[in-house]
């Protein structure tokens, strides 16, 4: 069993596992301890499980099986099971986009409590859409986008409208002519599924090209999707304060943790945290305290500056403080050990999508119809906890920090006005030119009890920085960074002299002594603005996104949809970087597509596209390997080294 100081480096949740132990509690982390022996053809990905002739397992000394019952190869069995896997990412992206174009569709017929908030945003996207606006109220505007947003989940032809909306032209020509282009995202993820089952696909090379459209479907009818109408709904992230970690959670307030990913239900829950702050009063409370986890606390976070208390892998961890009052969760990332830890205090658990129920936790099903039913249920159930709380069972983490979150590419461009009212990004263009800005690499994903929680995200992050490298963040990752003070002004201590006066003339415009190095861009869904950011920055220069001195990095990757991401930030040309091993070892053919250079294997990412994979463990070693990276992307963009 590692030491509290092994699974983490926030000290409150070190903290809090003492606690855990000490009251008998099992926490992931104990659990991945305890699952420490992993099965090795799982790990390299050669273990069969698709039909009942096995499962089957490939030998990988060669001393066993080399072909499945079937007759499937090593490397037909791993670009399989890596199909499957961003298919799961994809598709839970996806699905958080249809959900949100359903809530904006029944907002604007009046059937749902939602209205308008982001008009510019809108209008903006109809034009991209090629909608008439001539003569339509706003809601009729909204109506046609959701329509057209619906399409890509029906229409039987043609291509994806937000990739067309969102994509460079000469990257959609690239991918055109490769076959890979996406219909509609549920007919791409059924093919997907369809192609993977046994007895269908089992050219390893064509199974990579699924995987490639898969990804499309990811990053258009999932991440931009999902926070363009996200945006529409609740308004565009402008720069915002707020506080991180479990020191957030206030011992005299009711508190109310949101978890999970889909705004339309952390924010109903918000407006009801407000709307009965007098009921808490009455009960003797200084009110109702919202804290975040993982995207949910992500979204309330950029828009609304709601507290995060922690990220991923330690989950549970807020309510062995003993003052978590209610953990509402909506979908993906919810540990369903969140109920038996629940179990040992008076936390209620709360699950509210129909798919995702949890044994042991209070079903309070949310819809969009009966938002505000739901909402207030949930908020009343959180009242009523309050009063059944343990005093003596009760211990907060002091430790808590500032952040400022709330960076979308319209805030950025405005503070960017600043300096240059015609031309914002000519600014942050030269910066880069310089060296000032040496790259941007996205630092984005997970958290993972198999890893030291935090730490590979903030070492990679602090060695770019140190090597004037602006990082932008997203998903837990952003939580890890936040949570140790690159988020903030006081950041600008880990930068290189170039990043840090940029930091500081920025920071100016807007009355802090520097904007924060590592800026926080949302949830996973949001790795859509990293995304518009590039391309804003790549048409401005006029190249292609793939040609920019940029790069991704997941160090502490767990998730499909991580996986499903990367993928995608693949197909854009982007280097991307995963601290835990994917589980393609057992393929050479898969593994080399992935990470081999132009040139050094067949036909590959890098030749295909121009970004490959980095897999590497260590923090320090992958910072170099990304520079190095970002280093020749320079020099072949005419930029000094
Ligand atoms: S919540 S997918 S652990 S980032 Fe988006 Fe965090 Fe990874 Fe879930």
């Amino acid at each position: 069993m590692r030491k509290p100081e092994e699974r983490t480096i926030d000290y409150g949740v070190q903290e809090m596992l003492v606690k855990a132990r000490e009251e008998g509690i099992e926490t992931a982390f104990d659990r991945a301890d305890a699952a420490n022996n992993r099965c090795k053809f799982g790990m390299e990905g050669v273990c069969c499980k698709g039909c009942l002739e096995g499962p089957c397992r490939i030998s990988l000394n060669g001393k066993g099986p080399a072909l499945g019952v079937c007759g499937a190869d090593a490397d037909s069995i791993v670009a399989r099971n890596l199909l499957a896997t961003v298919v799961e990412g994809a598709a839970s992206h996806a699905e958080h986009g249809r959900e949100v174009v359903l809530t904006l569709l029944k907002a604007v017929r009046g059937q749902a409590p939602y209205k308008i908030a982001d008009e510019e945003k809108l209008y903006s996207l109809a034009s991209g859409l090629g909608i008439d606006t001539d003569g339509l109220t706003v809601n009729q505007v909204a109506e046609q986008v959701a329509l057209k947003a619906l399409e890509d989940f029906q229409k039987q032809e043609g291509v994806l409208n937000w990739l067309k909306l969102k994509a460079q032209d000469k990257t959609v020509a690239k991918w055109e002519k490769l076959g890979i282009l996406p219909v509609n995202a549920h007919l791409e993820i059924a093919k997907a599924v369809k192609r993977q089952a046994m007895g269908c696909d089992a050219d390893p090379v064509n199974l990579l090209k699924g995987i490639l459209t898969v990804a499309l479907v990811d990053g258009y009818s999932g991440l931009h999707m999902s926070t363009d109408l996200q945006d529409v709904l609740f308004g565009s992230p402008q720069l915002v304060r707020s506080e991180y970690k479990l020191g957030v959670i206030k011992r005299e307030y009711v508190n109310i943790m949101v978890h999970g990913h889909v705004p339309v239900l952390s924010e109903k829950v918000v407006e009801w945290a407000q709307k009965l702050h007098g009921e808490a009063l009455q009960l003797g409370a200084k009110g109702i305290n919202v804290v975040g986890v993982c995207c949910s606390g992500n979204e309330v976070l950029m828009r609304r500056g709601i507290p995060v208390a922690t990220n991923f892998a330690s989950q549970e961890l807020p309510i062995v403080t003993g003052a978590v009052d209610a953990a509402v969760v909506d979908a993906q990332c919810i540990m369903p050990g969140l109920t038996k830890v629940a179990g040992c205090y008076h936390t209620a658990v709360i699950t509210t999508m129909p798919y995702v129920k949890i044994p042991g936790a209070i079903h309070i099903e949310f819809n969009p119809r009966a938002a505000d039913d739901a909402a207030e249920k949930i908020v009343r159930l959180a009242l009523d906890r309050y009063q059944q709380r343990d005093e003596a069972r009760i211990r907060i983490p002091e430790d808590k920090i500032e952040v400022y979150a709330g960076f979308s590419t319209k805030q950025i461009t405005g503070l960017l006005q600043k300096l240059n009212k015609e031309r914002p990004l000519q600014p942050l263009v030269e910066a880069m030119e310089k060296g000032d800005i040496y790259g941007i690499v996205a630092l984005v994903g997970c958290t993972n009890p198999r890893t030291k929680q935090d730490w590979a995200n903030t070492e990679v992050a602090k060695y770019l920085m140190r090597n004037n490298v602006l990082i932008v963040g997203t998903g837990c990752a952003a939580h890890s960074l936040a949570k140790f003070g690159l988020m903030s002004p006081q950041g600008v201590e880990y930068c290189g002299s170039g990043l840090r006066r940029v930091m500081e003339t920025l920071g100016g415009l807007v009355d802090l002594p520097a904007l924060p190095p590592a800026w926080h861009m949302g949830s996973c869904v949001d790795n859509s603005r990293i995304d518009e950011l590039l391309i804003a920055v790549a048409d401005y220069l006029g190249v292609e996104v793939s040609r920019l001195p940029v790069a991704a990095s997941s160090p502490e990757t767990h998730h499909p949809k991580a996986i499903a991401i990367g993928s995608y930030f693949l197909t854009q040309g982007v280097d991307v970087h995963v601290g835990v091993k994917p589980p393609v070892g057992g393929s050479e053919l898969v593994s080399k597509a992935l990470t081999a250079g132009a040139g050094e294997y067949g036909l590959t990412m890098e030749e295909l596209f121009g970004g490959k994979l980095i897999v590497e463990e260590d923090p320090v070693l992958a910072a170099q390997k990304l520079l190095e990276r970002i280093n020749r992307k320079r020099k072949a963009l005419g930029l000094s080294a």
